[in-house]
This record gives structure tokens, sequence and C-alpha cells, in this order.
């Protein structure tokens, strides 16, 4: 079944279902949750007060996890942007979905296929309304675009701010800010772009208030360039980097206070994380893990993992269980009553059970045997099994992830066993992933836009 055939038969179920095109509209007891993921670029594992961090003060996203289950253990599919994002959107490893090498500048012409059946579309299905309000870079030609990748509502920029990218658009007046494909401005100040996605993030939330929705609020920061208003500027004992954080804490309160206010919050789930590790020398910190962005040490990919939604996640809870982005796809899924494509492998596993507040039916484990690590090339690196993690080298280091999650000792001659285990596990991983990748996609390129340009 290929992708038009499954949207076009699951509104065929639905009509069924209700008997008509456009079902009577439900009690909203009976709607299906809302799912907002406020997704950040760059942020590290270290940069929360709740992940330890003393200099940067986040009360509202501490007292999110306080009031949810924050995960210790929670993984963004690669250590770079346009990978991690391709794999939260399709629930599948950036190789399984051809965006696993680098990230995608202004002037690719590739792009997230448009046969890849993203979150946003699945959720339509089941008659959700959807929004991406913030960083893109899952391709820029027509075909790739959010609002032809299953979003009813974009705005923001599909590029970085850096010099790297913003270099494409200095002849035509910046980089743009868009609303869904119109140009709002060139070039936005990197300093404005949280406040102006928050004011876009509530005015979307108030106008779907009576409807299941999806929103992927993708901030821009603390990606480099920093920048943050001046109310914000000064506030943290961190510097730029702390007050650029100190402002996403803000931004994250307005919307929680908002699902309050509009009594959404015991139907909304929200999720706050980040698509890779720090950049140390912009100030970002991995806490106590070791590497960074773009490295496959832990800093480089595991990263803040907090689901809140009073009523459906267990409040105060650590879980210490693996659990990825990729997981967010099956999950919602399931929970919005939506079905799961049968015609390709969905690397994302359910973790609804880790998060029902009902501790007596919390299963003992993670969903995933193994967790695989890319580098930034999507050459698969390392392995973790339960407590074990092996860098494949070689040579092969092996680190006991409970008790040194900073990989300091290694222990693989000690663990041959061990070694061998996993060393299979990525073995068979890899061969299964070659045999059964999906293309990239790929576009003309585009005269109005730097593909085309000489
Ligand atoms: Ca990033």
């Amino acid at each position: 079944m290929d992708r038009r055939a499954f949207l076009t038969g699951m509104g065929a179920a639905a009509i069924t279902l209700h008997g008509s095109a456009s079902p009577a509209p439900r009690k909203k007891e009976t709607l299906p949750p809302n799912f907002i993921v406020i997704f950040c670029d760059d942020l590290g594992y270290g940069d929360l007060g709740c992940y330890g961090a003393t200099q940067i003060h986040t009360p509202r996203i501490d007292r999110m996890a306080a009031e949810g289950t924050r995960f210790t253990d929670f993984y963004a599919a690669a250590p770079l942007c346009t990978p991690s994002r391709a794999a939260l959107l399709t629930g599948c490893y950036p190789r399984r979905v051809g965006l696993h090498q680098w990230v995608l500048r202004p002037n690719a012409v590739t792009g997230l296929h448009p046969d890849e059946i993203t979150l946003a579309e699945l959720l339509k299905t089941a008659g959700y309304r959807t929004g991406c309000i913030g960083k893109w870079h899952l391709g820029f030609l027509p075909p790739f675009r959010p609002t032809r990748q299953g979003f009813d509502y974009y705005f923001g920029l599909y590029h970085n701010l850096d010099d790297v990218e913003t270099v494409y658009f200095k002849d035509v007046g910046g980089t743009p800010l868009l609303r869904n494909d119109a140009v709002v401005k060139r070039a936005p100040d990197p300093g404005e772009l949280t406040e102006l996605y928050t004011e876009e993030a509530v005015h979307f939330i108030r106008e779907n208030r009576d409807r299941p929705f999806f929103l992927y609020l993708s901030h821009h920061t603390p990606h480099l360039p920093l920048g943050v208003s001046a109310r914000f500027k000064g506030r943290s004992a961190a510097g730029l980097y702390g007050d650029v954080i100190e402002c996403l804490d803000w931004s994250t309160g307005v919307i929680l206070d908002l699902l309050q206010e509009l009594r959404l919050d015991s139907r909304t789930l929200v999720v706050f994380t980040s698509d890779n590790g720090p950049v140390l020398k912009a100030g970002g910190s991995a806490g106590p893990l070791r590497g960074s962005k773009n490295t496959v040490f832990e800093g480089g990919l595991r990263v803040p993992g907090i689901i809140w939604g009073p009523s459906r996640v267990a409040s105060a809870r650590v879980c210490r269980q693996l659990a990825t982005t990729m997981d967010l796809y099956p999950t919602f899924a399931r929970m919005a009553g939506a079905t799961l494509p049968a015609d390709r492998t969905i690397d994302g596993r359910d973790i609804g059970p880790l998060l029902t507040p009902d501790p007596a039916t919390a299963p003992p484990g993670s969903p995933h045997e193994a967790f695989f690590y890319h580098d930034g090339q999507g050459v698969l690196r390392a392995v973790r099994s339960g407590r074990w993690k092996l860098h494949l080298g070689p040579p092969p280091a092996l680190y006991d992830l409970e008790t040194d999650r900073a990989e300091k000792n290694n222990t693989a001659d000690a663990n041959g066993d061990v070694v061998g285990r996993l060393a299979k596990l990525a073995a068979e991983f890899d061969a299964e992933l070659s045999r059964n990748a999906r293309p990239v996609g790929r576009a003309e390129a585009d005269p109005d836009w730097p593909s085309g340009r000489k």
C-alpha cells in the first residue's frame, strides 16, 4: 500500500465509521488527546534545572517534569539536525528514510520523501488538525515542504540562521521567515524567534481548542547564533546561552498555562525534548555525559525527555528506561486511534506503558532490545542494550552505563561475551537496515530557491 492509498483508505474508513464524510462533532470528553512536541535545537542533557543545571533557571520546565514523567535515558535518533528531525516525524532511524547524511543545506535537491507518512499525516487520518511552527530542515523544494508533508499550518524558517546557511540568501535579502508558503520577513533576528513562535503557538492552540490537534513546535534555539529580546537579556547567571534557555522556559510556561486556561490540560500531552546534544563552545552542557553534538558518545544523542499530561501520564515519575524520539510516532498513533502503516518498518515503539499513571501496569523494561547510534554521516558506530553500550571500534569499547554514564572505563576485555552479543545485534541491524532502507526524496532544482540559482 503506498502513501496515497493509505491516506485514502483511512479517509474511507472514517466515512464508514461515521456514515458521512464529515462526522458529527464529538463531545469533548471523547476526543482523542492533543499532542504538542516542543523540540529544541541543540539543547544539551545538562542544560535544564531538572537535569542538573545550576546556573540556568528553568522553573517551568522543572515543574512540568515534576508534574509529568522525566526520562533519564531518552535519545534522539541522530547527533545532528536533519536526520534527527526525519526520525521524529517518521518513527524511523534516519537511514531507513534516506536522510542520514549530515544536514540539508538550502541548495539541496533532496528532502524527506513524499511517500513517507509523517506523524502529521498519520494523525490527520484520525481527524487531527496539524501545525508546524519553527525550524523544518527536511527539504525546501515544493514537494518536501511542511505544508506538503501533512501540516495544515506552517510558520517558521526552513533553515538555520547561522552563516553556513544564511550565505545562500544574501543576494535576495536574507533567509525567509514563512507563513505557509508566503514570505513574512527577510531575515528575522535570532533573538525574536522564540517569542514569535510562542505567539504563533498560542494562536494555533486557541484556534483549535475544540478539536484534536498536533502541534510540532520546533524552536531554533539554543542553536547558534544565540539571541534574546531585551526582556530576557542578562537574566541568567550563565550568560547569553542561559538567557536563551530561560526564554525557552518562559515559552513552555506560556503554553502550559494556556492549556490550563482553556481546560485542555486533561486531554493534551506535551513533550519537551531536543534534536541532539549541545554545542559546548556555545555554552551548552551535556551534564555528566561524555561528548556533545555530532558525536556518538552519550552527550551527542541522549537528550532531556519530559512528557506531561495530567490524567494520561504519571506525575512525579523519573523513568530510567530507554526511550527515543522515534517512539512518539507509534505512541501517539495508538492514543489517537490511528492505524500504523502496515507496509513498512517503523523503528519506534509504543512507550504508552511507561507513561501510565497506574504503577501496577508499568512494565519492567524498555520496549527496545537495543538502540543504535549512527554518526553524522549515518554510519553505525555504537549499540546499547540494557546497561551495556558497545562502541564498535576498532578497537571496540564497552561501557556499563548504569555505573559509568560518562563512558570512561572500557570493560571490553573483561566482558567478551557482552561484546560478542552486542556486536552481533549491531551487525544484524546494520544488514537489515541496509536491505530495507527507503529512498530519499529528490526534486527538480527551483529557480526561486538556492538550488536553482547560479
Ligand atoms: Ca540540532
